[in-house]
């Protein structure tokens, strides 16, 4: 796994890179903030356009178009990577139709971005790694979005590690806590639905944390031990989603995923892990939290405070040793050398516009772009083990390579 490199330097002779985008609500419009802010604060050697974006309604997608700067709109996805202006598909749906979409894109001459996690299942993932390495040779690239990789604070936390800062890692602890499922009486949208989503806060928050664990120790997990639990097994029907909410529309059905996950790791190295993922941790918004611990140091992160890294260093003398917050800032940390001056932060949505960047750049380059989709097969074998090891009473599951 490469570190992300600081901005480069001129702009070079190389056509404009067309994006065509699928689907258009939450995920659409962080990607669509990515893809119309990248090159106003970078130097990029392929300007990215906007060129058409696809959902089914269309007046909702034309508006959707309008209001996120795309120049066309498509009703039907196949149309949209059938275009001749358009060198990459970014697929923002639902799970249950990456693969699909995924693997026809690639078919048809296009390089590809997709929303994790990269599908519902292990076997669809392993066709889209199929599909992406035939691709590959025909020089098209694919990348997954593990966004959390992209925040400053957590890149250079990867580089810490990296440079041996911590020394030999024992712990990795990571939470992703969401409340948005408190209420019973939230609807049943289709991220509850296991056709849809493949699985609950496992594959939507439970991916995040697993490829950020790995991605910042620097290695692949090795086995787990998990429990999984879904409080709430019935809910008022979902009209239209806005965001992560919907209207109810009358009648209820089953929630058919998890709604929290919980499980213990190991790392070849004999670090032990440990990951939570819910969306009932009452007033926890977005707290994605991680904290290393190696034999010489540690490493703290939160995303509700992204701007930061918390840093022990435990050579310093006890008398003033503690943790110290790093404000991730400077233009010495990863991808800040574009943005404002020291202190002045970033976002949530500047995740999007880094991982534009570093996809954009990879293209151009010729090179694969990090995570690949087989990094997003590996993700999701480890979600499978979480899921047969909860079935199995927790039993110690070791992840398929
Ligand atoms: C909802 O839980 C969600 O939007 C996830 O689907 C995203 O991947 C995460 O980044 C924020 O929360």
């Amino acid at each position: 796994m490469a570190q992300p490199q600081q901005s480069a330097g001129a702009e070079a002779e190389q056509p404009p890179l067309r994006v065509g985008m699928v689907g258009y609500a939450f995920m659409g419009a962080a990607h669509s903030q990515g893809w119309r802010t990248v090159g106003r604060v970078f130097d990029l050697p392929r300007r990215p356009v906007l060129a058409a974006v696809c959902g089914r309604d269309a007046a909702a997608v034309r508006a959707a178009a309008d209001r996120h700067g795309w120049a066309a709109a498509e009703t039907d996805w196949r149309a949209l990577i059938a275009r001749d202006d358009v060198d990459l598909v970014d697929i923002c749906t639902p799970g249950d139709s990456h693969a699909e979409i995924a693997v026809a894109a690639l078919a048809a001459g296009k390089h590809v971005l997709c929303e994790k996690p990269l599908a519902n299942t292990v076997e669809e993932a392993e066709a889209m790694v199929r599909a992406a390495e035939q691709a590959r040779e025909r020089g098209q690239l694919a990348m997954v979005g593990f966004n959390y990789r992209r925040v400053p604070a957590t890149a250079l936390a990867r580089r810490m590690v990296a440079e041996g800062r911590l020394g030999r890692l024992r712990h990795v602890r990571v939470t992703y806590l969401q409340d948005w499922l408190v209420d019973p009486q939230f609807p049943l949208t289709w991220r509850l639905r296991r056709e849809h989503a493949g699985s609950g806060s496992l594959g939507d928050l439970g991916a995040h944390i697993v490829d950020l664990a790995q991605y910042v120790a620097g290695e692949r997990l090795s086995g787990v031990s998990a429990l999984t639990e879904t409080f709430v097994r019935e809910r008022p029907l979902a009209g239209a989603v806005k965001g992560l909410a919907a209207a109810a529309t009358g009648g209820t059905g089953q929630v058919t995923v998890d709604d929290a996950a919980l499980f213990t790791a190991r790392f070849p190295s004999g670090a032990l892990a440990s990951f939570e993922a819910t969306r009932y941790a009452t007033g926890r918004k977005n707290a994605l939290r991680l904290e290393l611990n190696g034999e010489h140091g540690s490493l703290a992160f939160d995303l509700e405070r992204l701007n930061e890294l918390s840093y022990h260093d435990g050579t310093e003398s006890p008398a003033h040793a503690g943790f110290r917050r790093i404000l991730v800032t400077e233009p010495e940390h990863p991808y800040l050398d574009a943005w404002w001056p020291p202190g002045h932060g970033l976002g949530y949505e500047h995740t999007f516009v880094h991982q534009a960047r570093d996809l954009v750049h990879a293209i151009a380059e010729g090179r694969q772009p990090d995570p690949s989709f087989a990094d997003g097969l590996q993700v999701q074998r480890v979600l499978a083990a979480v899921e047969e090891s909860a079935e199995k009473n927790s039993v110690y599951t070791p992840i398929a390579v």
